[in-house]
Parts: structure tokens; C-alpha cells; sequence
């Protein structure tokens, strides 16, 4: 029926079930409310950038308006608003990484609440590209150095910014050739906010090099900031088993969702759960213990480090609370909807905001800081066990499904599993036993059937001996349906399964979240330098299936910058302009090697990725 519809995954069947038997709205129902959606938004044509509009340009050429009061034309309004997202994607990247460099600060300073240096390696090698010196010095002197450094990068005014320099020389050349070598991290966004304002920077393409600018700042700089220092401050992530999906809830236990971004507050919620004084509060209250689970990228992190099982991607956020037994959603800032306020109060579920940055309407605040972060995180879970009280068995409904998965997978877990370095891949790319390698990442949206995208896209690639790297909500996807674990190898070509077999990996493997792509970058740059390529010229592609979200336009905004072609499985709203759509799809090829596709059919969309990778291996000669 019209629920089967929406998703391929039973826990959301049955949790939306649930829901209108209570008459609860979910996102679903708001989607259907909201459509038909506008037609002007949809093409990317309305323009509120100052007050003599709003102005919309008529799609009709011999009707309606063709410009805008200030005579914008449409690929001028299209090309401002596409890059004004990429601004709010970067930013919102670079921000996370700026509170990891923070609390590497504070940690070095002595003045964090409970962090420490995990990853000594990491720091060293961090330290050597920074030239910062190691010896004789304490791992607080040289976190001290490193942290400075690396908060540095985002007010820089002149470039580079170190970690572009990561990527092959030819692609750095490219990039300086075409004036989007990033100066600063915050530099690239407010010029983007300065150059949409009315009156300033009116050429479509002139706009797009822009975004790309800020977008290469974003993946190769603030999202890679956020990765590295991730690492350092918690360890880098090595293969780990875990579960996925809604069925990781306890109907005996606390249950806690930790859902958003940045390990900076979930390393220390987990820290808590294992508290002796609050896990016996909980057990006075007569549950077993305390259950942590994560969502959406928060839990990637947990996942990816940890094991903490996953419960589920960002279509599933209000699902967990229409279980009855969660007892807290603690969240911090990004991809958490508005919508938990309202629904949580139909429920027990005490609905927790802790960053000032990010406030919502029926939540309470517990505002969290590095500087207290064990004590406040150990009032947060204290706050989460007390509120287990309230739990209402009558209205408690765990769905039974979840997947066992292999997680972990950081380009150094990858290298230590092929023997220590790249060859045995680059051999078996070589070989043809794998046609190449694509990054699926990206999030959930309504307009496409909930995970049919993520999962249909990776079982056609993997099926066509594609090896998968994934993050985000594309790899809850794939952890839920079991093909993160090594006996998905079955469901492999013969090449790919030949080689997960011999080495007990799974054919998609889990490289952490969002920000986490730049694992991905930093795997690709090493493949193309061990080759003597640039990162174009190798069998590689990537996705983003069900797509919504600022951030994702920027990662396929960098992910095009660094030569990857990638393929959007919704629309972005680009189509009102057509020299705008042309530059997306083709022009691009000439100014970074790479470019867009558009394809909402996941099976066509892997067909556009294998053709790509057969294409590149015959001009490698392969
Ligand atoms: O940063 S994939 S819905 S959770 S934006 Fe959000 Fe999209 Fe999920 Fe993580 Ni990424
Ligand atoms: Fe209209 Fe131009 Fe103002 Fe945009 S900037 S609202 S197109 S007048």
C-alpha cells in the first residue's frame, strides 16, 4: 500500500504505521502537503537577494517576466543561488572542523574537561606536514603547534591552504590555473555572501569558479580539518563489528539516540553512558543499563571509532521517537528537524539541544562546552536515566529488524588491510578484477524512495565489480541491508568477490561521515600520486543518490573540483538556467577534468559510473 511506497525498509512500514494510527505527521506526510512544489524554486529561478524583488523569471520565453528588476538574468539568479548554497554547505562543514581545532586547542592547553590526545601517530604525521617540530617536545606541545596551525587555515587571507596539498601537483596546477585555489576557509564563503549580494558579481560562470573555490576550501580544507583532528583527539577508526538499524533500541534498557555532527560531544556522552554512578542509577530504575545509539552522521562517528550500533539515517530521526522508548535524542547541530519538538511531546522522549548554535522549539537546553565536557555530558545522560521513569510500556514498539556490519574503514584501516600499502588495490584495479572504485554518499529525501536510491545504486555497482567507499546516510543505508559485512562479497562480480574473499572485507566499506569524504579524497590522491596520474584521469566516480542537504552541494561541488565525476540522484535546482546547467554538465569537463550528471533511476545512474570507469581505464590503457 502507500506506505510500502515510501521506503524500502521495514522499520520505517512499520513505524509509519504507527504514526497514523496516532496521527502523528512525520516528513512524509509534510512532503505531500507541500506538493505540488514550486515550479520557480524547482528551476532555481527566484531570486529574494534584495527587496525590489522577490523576482521570478518565467521558464515561458514568450511569457512573463525574462529578467530580474535589476535585469538578472536566469542563469545569473540560478548560478548566485546554487553557489549561496554551497556557501551554507562549506560553512557548515568548516564550522565542525573549527570546533575540533578548538578543542584540540583547549585539550593541548590543558583546559578541556576530559579529552585527550588518542592518536599519536596521527598527531606526528599531522606535525610533519605542518613542519611543526616533534623532537624532545610532549605530545601537548606539539597538539599546541598543530592546533594553531590548523585553526589558522580558516582566517588565512593568501593560500595555500596546507591539506590542498595533498592533492597531485597537476591537480593543484589546474586549480591555480583557473583561479580556484583556496586562499582561507572563511575567505572563500564570505566572498561567495559578497558576490551574490545585488550589484556585484553578475557573470554565470565567473559565479560558479567561485563556488568551486569554496567548495575545494570545504573538502580539502574544513571538512578535512574536522577528519584529521577527529582522529587525533579519538583515534583513527579500524575495522570494528557493529548493528544497524531501529531494532539496535532496547525495550529493557535507557536508551539513548545521539543525533548531529560532532564527535566532540558524543565522545563524551559515550564516556558517560559508562559512568558506574549513572549505569546504577539506571539499573535502580530497574532497566539492564544504558543503550547508546547514534543517528545520521553523530553515529557514523560512534559507528566508525566505536561499534556504537547505528539506528538509523536522517529519514529515520522521527521514527526512533515513535518507538515510545527512547528516552533522550541529544543532539548537537546539522540534519536534525525541527519536527522533534512537536513529536517528542506526544511521547517520554526528552529532547535535548546542547550547542548555542542550534536551538529548537520544544527542547530543553543543556548547553554543553569543551571546558566541562565530561561533566556536563554525564548531566545530559543523568537527565536521559531519569527521564527512563517516564517510559509508557503500553506505547513502547521496537521494530525486530537490524544488520550486523563491518565499520571502520579509515584510508589507514584500508591500507593496513591490503599489507600496508595501495598496491594490492591498484593491482587488482590494474587487473580488471576491479573495474574501479566509487564513493556513494549523501543523504535521504522524501522525493525518492527511502533508501531504494542509496541501495539500489551500490548493489548495480558492486554486482559490476565496482568497489564502494561510503559515508554519510548512504552508508546507514548500506549497513542496514547487510552489505557491509564480508558475505556481501556474494552478491559481488567475480573480480570484487575474489578480492573482498581473500581479504574478509565487505564490498562496500564504511569511511565514516559527511566531512569524512576527505578520507576519500586523501585515498583517491594517493592513488593517483602511486600511479604518477592525476585524480581524473583514474576509474573512479561518485554519487549522492537521495541528496538534500547545503553541505552535499558542496561535496559534489568538491568532489567535481578534485576530476570525479558524479552522479546527483535528485535534481538540483539549476534547470531555470541553461548556460548554467550546460557548465555543470559539460563545461566543467574543461576546468577540472570532471562533471555532473543528473539521474533519478539509481540502476542508470550506476550504468553512468560504470561507463565512466571503462572510459577512464581505456585512456589508462587498462
Ligand atoms: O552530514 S548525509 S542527511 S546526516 S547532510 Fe545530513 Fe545528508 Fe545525512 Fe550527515 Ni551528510
Ligand atoms: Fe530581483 Fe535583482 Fe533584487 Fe534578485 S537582486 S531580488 S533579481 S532585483
Amino acid at each position: 500500500d502507500k506506505i510500502l511506497q515510501k521506503s524500502i525498509d521495514p522499520t520505517v512500514h512499520q513505524m509509519l504505521d504507527r504514526a497514523e494510527q496516532a496521527g502523528i505527521e512525520t516528513v512524509w506526510d509534510r512532503y505531500e502537503k507541500m506538493l505540488p512544489e514550486c515550479g520557480f524554486g524547482e528551476l532555481g529561478v527566484c531570486c529574494r537577494n534584495c527587496n525590489m524583488g522577490p523576482c521570478r523569471i518565467s521558464p515561458f520565453e514568450d511569457e512573463g517576466p525574462q529578467k530580474g528588476i535589476c535585469g538578472a538574468t536566469a542563469d545569473i539568479i540560478v548560478a548566485r543561488n546554487l553557489i549561496r548554497m554551497i556557501a551554507g554547505g562549506a560553512a557548515a562543514h568548516s564550522d565542525h572542523g573549527r570546533d575540533l581545532a578548538h578543542t584540540l586547542l583547549l585539550t593541548a592547553e590543558g583546559k578541556s574537561g576530559g579529552y585527550e590526545i588518542k592518536d599519536e601517530a596521527k598527531l606526528a604525521a599531522l606535525a610533519k606536514e605542518y613542519g611543526i617540530t616533534a623532537d624532545g617536545r610532549t605530545k601537548e606541545e606539539i597538539a599546541l603547534d598543530l592546533a594553531k596551525a590548523v585553526y589558522a587555515e580558516f582566517g588565512k587571507q593568501e593560500g595555500p591552504l596546507q591539506f590542498t596539498r595533498r592533492a597531485p601537483q597537476k591537480r593543484v596546477d589546474q586549480w591555480q590555473k583557473m583561479g580556484i585555489d583556496p586562499r582561507g576557509i572563511d575567505r572563500e564563503i564570505v566572498e561567495i555572501m559578497h558576490r551574490t549580494h545585488i550589484g556585484v558579481d553578475n557573470d554565470p560562470v565567473n559565479l560558479i569558479l567561485q563556488g568551486l573555490k569554496a567548495s575545494i576550501a570545504d573538502g580539502w580544507g574544513g571538512s578535512m580539518v574536522a577528519t584529521e583532528i577527529s582522529d587525533v583527539l579519538f583515534g583513527t577508526p579500524e575495522p570494528v563489528r557493529s548493528e544497524a538499524n531501529l531494532g539496535v533500541l532496547k525495550a529493557d534498557h535507557v536508551n539513548i539516540v545521539a543525533h548531529g555532527h560532532e564527535p566532540v560531544l558524543s565522545e563524551m556522552i559515550l564516556a558517560a553512558c559508562s559512568d558506574p554512578a549513572l549505569v546504577a542509577k539506571a539499573k535502580g530504575l530497574g532497566a539492564k543499563g544504558i543503550n547508546l545509539v547514534g543517528m545520521c552522521c553523530t553515529g557514523n562517528e560512534l559507528n566508525m571509532r566505536h561499534g556504537i550500533p547505528l539506528a538509523g539515517n536522517f529519514m529515520q530521526q522521527e521514527l526512533a521517537v515513535i518507538t515510545g522508548a527512547v528516552d533522550a535524542m541529544i543532539v548537537d547541530v546539522q540534519c536534525i528537524m525541527p519536527a522533534l519538538g512537536d513529536l517528542c511531546e506526544c511521547f517520554h522522549t526528552q529532547f535535548i539541544s546542547t550547542s548555542y548554535k542550534a536551538k529548537f522549539p520544544g527542547a530543553v537546553h543543556m548547553q554543553f562546552n569543551e571546558e566541562n565536557a565530561l561533566s556536563i555530558a554525564k548531566e545530559i545522560v543523568g537527565s536521559a536515566v531519569d527521564n527512563y521513569a517516564n517510559r509508557v510500556p503500553e506505547k513502547v514498539f521496537i521494530p525486530e529488524e537490524k544488520s550486523d556490519c563491518m565499520v571502520g574503514f579509515s584510508a589507514e584501516a584500508i591500507i593496513k588491510a591490503l599489507g600496508g600499502t595501495l598496491d594490492p588495490l591498484l593491482d587488482a584495479i590494474k587487473s580488471g578484477a576491479i573495474k574501479g572504485i566509487a564513493g556513494v554518499v549523501g543523504c535521504n529525501n522524501p522525493k525518492i524512495k527511502h533508501d531504494l536510491g542509496h541501495v539500489g545504486l551500490v548493489k548495480e555497482l558492486i554486482k559490476n565489480n565496482v568497489l564502494v567507499v561510503t559515508t554519510g546516510c548512504n552508508a546507514i543505508a548500506t549497513a542496514k541491508v547487510g552489505l557491509m559485512l564480508p558475505e556481501a562479497a556474494d552478491q559481488a562480480g567475480d573480480g570484487l568477490k575474489g578480492v573482498c574473499q581473500s581479504l574478509g572485507i565487505p564490498p562496500v566499506l564504511h569511511m565514516g561521515s559527511c566531512v569524512d569524504i576527505s578520507r576519500i579524497l586523501n585515498v583517491c590522491a594517493a592513488a593517483a600520486n602511486a600511479l604518477g596520474v592525476d585524480i581524473s584521469d583514474l576509474p573512479v566516480a561518485g554519487a549522492a543518490p537521495e541528496w538534500m542537504s547545503e553541505k552535499a552541494v558542496s561535496i559534489g561541488a568538491y568532489v567535481v573540483s578534485s576530476g570525479i565525476f558524479t552522479v546527483l540522484g535528485t535534481v538540483p535546482p539549476v534547470l531555470g538556467g541553461p548556460l548554467v546547467t550546460e557548465v555543470l554538465t559539460q563545461g566543467a569537463n574543461d576546468v577540472v577534468g570532471a562533471a555532473f550528471a543528473v539521474e533519478t533511476d539509481p540502476v542508470k545512474g550506476a550504468g553512468l559510473m560504470i561507463a565512466h570507469m571503462d572510459a577512464k581505464r581505456k585512456a589508462l590503457g587498462i
